[in-house]
């Protein structure tokens, strides 16, 4: 395995962006990021054009971020509208159905146009407006995008909820956003298989507002259950509309989406998203992560329900005019060559997925990428965890045949977009590393203890970010002080990424992984916090404590230490019990990997519990268990190593 990989003379000379390019800007853009990002707003088509560019803050408690702040703009306009000029007859979206003999559909810019205006056109009559929050829970097909965009073109915030979660997580999101709408589909096609939706969202229903509609996409023409007038099939509703729709004028800093995601306490929080800022920061970080080109395929397999997503399928590459290629199935199935398969039969240029598939895919064997042309594929792309350098490196020869930068992309929900990635023409990559900033972004390593800021070059400590970038989150849905308190609490002056992270003496960026109580699993965010919530809500269970451990495929696997109720014994029913009840609460990428009985958790006298002990025995690690002397009672460790379980 080589240490660093040089990008090759002639992607160098067509990219965006050459080595001498991305100093030069990069320095631009940290020198004065007024100039600079006025001058990038001019990507995005503005209804009033800002005068006011950047206008943040850090300083704790008075955190307080706009961007843009005066300027008017409409995202489905720039999405759409504007390509219509130029590019009506090109394909926007390239839908790829979960089962290969069903037919795949191209959508030209045209065709998008016009189903997006008639779904905005259903939702005004549903009396949603600007404002108003709509919660999307759909599978990956066509009209998930065009739902977001309709939502963005009425000024409208959406929500979109993986579909892969409970319905109780489901009725959460609806509440606490308090939408109107929730749009859906009959049944949801994955892996030949298909789950009714339908089922999950009457059940969230019976826990929210009687007067919540729901939006009912035919995707399967399976037998759903039909609740009453607030159930409005799509295609019945969209006959007696008209396919055009004024784009509402929406100010920059009007939200534009909220997302749940995981945090490290309680349960999921609504980031916030604004208009005008993601929308240039997700065109932007397309373009030139991707060295996005005219002509190109691109093809991101996120799920609309993850941040990814948003700014990876729909509005980054909508924005550029690009054709985006949208997947409904799995990687494995009908077999473990479906994705190089898409990748040859639409001709894909730049392929963006995460660690997880690709150590899942490793694992079947070079034999199934083989078999498919890859000779289109110009750059791949990585998300959502800490990429192993076995995988980067399989990833780089077996299916980039060694000619493919990889981009391995550092960011966030809360981020909008990219904020450490490599630039294919410019950047050299060394396996594992997410390298360098993108343009505006200031990372620091600090001392995780002494908060103490690394001014060597080579530092480890925890991640932050200096100064505010546009694709940056705003605040949290309905708690601006959870937003305050938790990336700007910890340390003074700078947003916490929640990150750990490495240095080296190239100034490369090696993301860690993550220093708080989140815990990854295969790139999917979830909260200790959360798991735990669902296991004592368990009628037999007293106390639970959940911590991530290192798992193959996954990343990290869930490990829960579980306290019973008096009386209760354990037994391997009660365990696949537990294991159940939390994917029914929270889904099934929250089902624990591993229940352990645990008669004590160890606490300190104040009764905090020493989840760093419990991480490392989870990890096997019992020489590294430090300090134990605190804890109110030492022989509960002693007990937990001599019963531990087996991930
Ligand atoms: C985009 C996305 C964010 C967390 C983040 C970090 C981890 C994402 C990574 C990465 C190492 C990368 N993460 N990309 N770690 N290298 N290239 O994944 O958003 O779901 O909010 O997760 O994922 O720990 O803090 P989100």
């Amino acid at each position: 395995m080589k240490d660093i990989y040089e990008p090759a003379a002639d992607l160098i000379a067509n990219a965006h962006i050459d080595a001498a390019g991305y100093k030069e800007k990069y320095a631009a853009s940290v020198a004065d990021p007024e100039a600079f990002w006025a001058e990038e707003a001019k990507r995005l088509d503005w209804i009033k054009a800002p005068t006011k560019i950047k206008n943040t803050t850090f300083a704790y408690p008075d955190v307080s971020i706009k961007w843009f702040e005066d300027g008017e703009l409409n995202v489905a306009a720039n999405c759409i509208d504007r390509h219509l000029e130029t590019r009506p007859d090109q394909t926007a979206i390239i839908w790829e159905p979960d089962d290969p003999q069903e037919d795949a559909q191209h959508i030209t810019y045209r065709d998008l146009h016009a189903n997006v205006c008639r779904m905005a056109n259903v939702l005004k009559d549903l009396g949603v407006g600007k404002g108003d929050r709509v919660i999307l829970y759909m599978p990956m097909i066509p009209q998930a995008a065009y739902a977001m965009l309709a939502c963005a073109r009425i000024g409208a915030i959406h929500s979109v909820v993986f579909a892969g979660f409970s319905s109780d997580a489901l009725a959460n999101r609806i509440n606490g956003s308090q939408a109107k709408v929730v749009i859906t589909s009959d049944g949801a096609p994955r892996g030949g298989k298909a789950t009714n939706l339908k089922d999950n969202v009457n059940q969230a229903l019976l826990h929210c507002d009687d007067s919540v509609q729901c939006l009912v996409v035919k995707r399967t023409g399976q037998q759903i259950a039909w609740r009453s007038e607030n159930d409005i099939w799509l295609h019945e509703a969209e006959a007696s509309v008209a396919d055009t729709c004024a784009p509402e004028p929406m100010n920059a800093e009007d939200p534009l989406f909220i997302l749940y995601t995981s945090g490290s306490t309680g349960m999921p929080k609504g980031v916030v998203h604004t208009t005008g800022g993601y929308l240039l920061y997700a065109a932007m970080t397309h373009q030139y992560t991707f060295d996005y080109h005219d002509g190109d395929v691109f093809w991101c397999t996120a799920d609309v329900g993850w941040v990814t997503g948003h700014s990876y399928i729909v509005y980054g590459p909508l924005a550029n005019g690009a054709t985006t290629v949208m997947f409904e199935g799995v990687p494995t199935w009908p077999d473990a060559s479906r994705f190089w398969q898409v990748c040859e039969k639409h001709k894909v240029t730049q392929f963006y997925t995460a660690p997880t598939a690709i150590r899942a895919l490793m694992g079947k064997g070079a034999k199934w990428v083989e078999g498919s042309d890859l000779s289109s594929v110009r750059i791949l792309g990585t998300v959502g965890e800490p990429i192993n350098p076995e995988a980067w490196t399989w990833y780089n020869d077996v299916v980039g045949k060694g000619k493919c930068p990889i981009v391995d992309t550092w960011w966030q929900t809360e981020t909008g977009g990219h904020l450490i990635t490599p630039l294919p023409g410019a950047i050299p990559t060394k396996p594992g590393s997410a390298t360098v900033p993108f343009f505006g972004v200031q990372p620091e390593v600090l001392d995780a203890a002494t908060g103490e800021i690394q001014t060597q070059t080579e530092a480890e400590g925890v991640l932050v970010i200096k100064d505010s970038w546009p694709g940056q989150m705003r605040t949290v849905w309905g708690d601006h002080n959870r937003f305050v308190k938790t990336y700007f609490a910890d340390y003074k002056g700078y947003y916490f990424s929640g990150d750990g992270c490495r240095r080296d003496a190239d100034g490369y960026y090696w993301i860690t992984g993550r220093v708080d109580d989140v815990i990854n699993v295969s790139g999917h965010r979830m909260g200790t916090a959360e798991v735990e919530s669902a296991l004592v809500a368990h009628s037999a269970v007293s106390e639970a404590a959940v911590v991530g451990f290192p798992h193959e495929i996954k990343g990290q696997g869930i490990y829960c230490y579980v306290t019973l109720m008096d009386g209760r014994e354990p037994s391997d029913e009660l365990r696949a019990e537990l294991q159940n009840h939390v994917r029914a609460e929270i889904g099934p990428i929250a089902k624990p990997d591993v229940i352990q009985w645990a008669p004590g958790l160890p606490k300190t006298r104040s009764g905090k519990i020493m989840r760093r002990i419990l991480r490392k025995i989870a990890e096997n690690d019992y020489g590294a268990l430090g300090d134990t002397s605190t804890l109110a009672d030492p022989s509960v460790v002693d007990d937990l190593i001599a019963n531990r379980a087996d991930g």
